[in-house]
């Protein structure tokens, strides 16, 4: 039985302890992360967050995962940040479409000033529309990151992507410390933490458990902790990296919920590679929150019809329920 106790947020967690959790029998794994779950979360509801690309292609970063990467030819272009408009535009469509929180991300090692300005412009628009506004800009430092939260920007988005270890494997332009520098200036300006990482990348088991362990550490730990599933795209150079046993991924899902029993773990990159099975056991080990919309920054999601049939299979329902009240909607079956 889990005590109270056993759910309260901790800073310490230790490798040992963290890798006991992955050897846990699946079944004893999943049964953990539900109390935990429970015991913060309403356990049926999903919080739903769309995503944009408000500046696509040829960031100078070498991130070996990232089809936006001007080091690698995926065949994208390079974009212009997109107009005030454009975005607010498309804010009103996510927000339509039941969305609670707009996430804008851009190819850039970090703002540079004169594009900041327009940036601070989306953040004051899109919260006018009554959305909870994201951004993941690269490295920001105490300025800049003082001068988003004075727009009113809710969340600042910044992975430590996978372990300390691994990530020198994947990233050489920029580094583990300057990341958690970044995480600091975000938190020192008063905003929400968004931060998680990418699975799938060829790293071992004591991997994963490293980057939840990293997770785990920043104090206060962070709001909304994203789980990617690698995208692999023809042209980076994981494009050939072999699969993640789902069974793993939904592990780390679940070792994630227990280490960080009040974020939300958003089941984010991959559910379009997923199965449905697959996405309902990482919700069953506790991931609540996803990405809705047919795009994710560059690649596919799933297309938002899709989502919804795959709520009302499972009985969930988004966090604010905008679009539709999926328990009215199986009340008001016939029986
Ligand atoms: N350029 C900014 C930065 O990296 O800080 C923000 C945008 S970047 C695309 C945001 C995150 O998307 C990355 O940190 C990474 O975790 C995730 N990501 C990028 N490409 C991915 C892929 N192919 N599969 C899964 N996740 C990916
Ligand atoms: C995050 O952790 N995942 C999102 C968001 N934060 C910005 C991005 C996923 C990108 C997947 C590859 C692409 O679509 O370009
Ligand atoms: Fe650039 Fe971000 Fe992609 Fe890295 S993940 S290459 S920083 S857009």
């Amino acid at each position: 039985m889990t005590l109270a106790s056993d759910t309260a947020p901790r800073h310490d967690w230790r490798l040992d302890e963290i890798q006991a959790l992955f050897a846990l029998p699946f079944n004893d794994l999943l049964f953990r992360a539900q109390q935990v779950h429970r015991a913060h979360f309403d356990a049926n509801a999903v919080q739903v967050a769309t995503l944009l690309s408000i500046k696509t292609g040829a960031c100078p970063e070498d991130c070996k995962y990232c089809p936006q990467s001007g080091h690698y030819n995926t065949g994208l272009g390079k974009e212009k940040l997109l107009e005030v408009e454009r975005v607010v535009e498309q804010a009103a469509a996510a927000k339509a479409a039941g969305a609670s929180r707009f996430c804008m991300g851009a190819a850039w090692r970090s703002p540079r000033e004169r594009d900041l300005d327009v940036v601070l412009e989306m953040v004051k628009r899109v919260k006018a529309l009554g959305l909870e506004t994201c951004m993941t800009l690269g490295m920001l430092d105490g300025e800049q990151a003082d001068r988003l939260a004075a727009a009113g920007l809710d969340y600042y988005n910044h992975n430590l992507d996978t372990s300390p270890e691994y990530y020198g494997e994947i990233i050489t332009t920029r580094g583990y410390a300057e990341r958690l520098e970044t995480l600091g200036s975000v938190r020192q300006a008063g905003m929400k933490i968004c931060s998680g990482g990418i699975l799938g990348m060829g790293e071992a088991p004591s991997d994963r458990a490293g980057l939840l362990q990293q997770l785990a550490r920043l104090d206060p730990h962070p709001e909304s902790v994203p789980i990617n599933m690698l995208v692999k795209v023809p042209g980076t150079p994981l494009a050939d990296v072999d699969d993640l046993d789902p069974i793993d991924f939904v592990r780390a899902i679940a070792v994630a919920r227990i280490l960080l029993p009040k974020s939300h773990v958003r089941l984010s990159a991959g559910r379009e590679q997923m199965s449905e099975s697959t996405q309902a056991l990482a919700f069953l080990a506790g991931a609540n929150s996803i990405f809705h919309g047919d795009t994710l920054l560059t690649t596919e999601n799933p297309a938002v019809a899709r989502d919804r049939a795959l709520f009302d299979k499972l009985g969930l329902h988004p966090e604010q329920p905008l679009y539709y009240d999926a328990s009215a909607a199986r009340t008001a079956e016939p029986a």
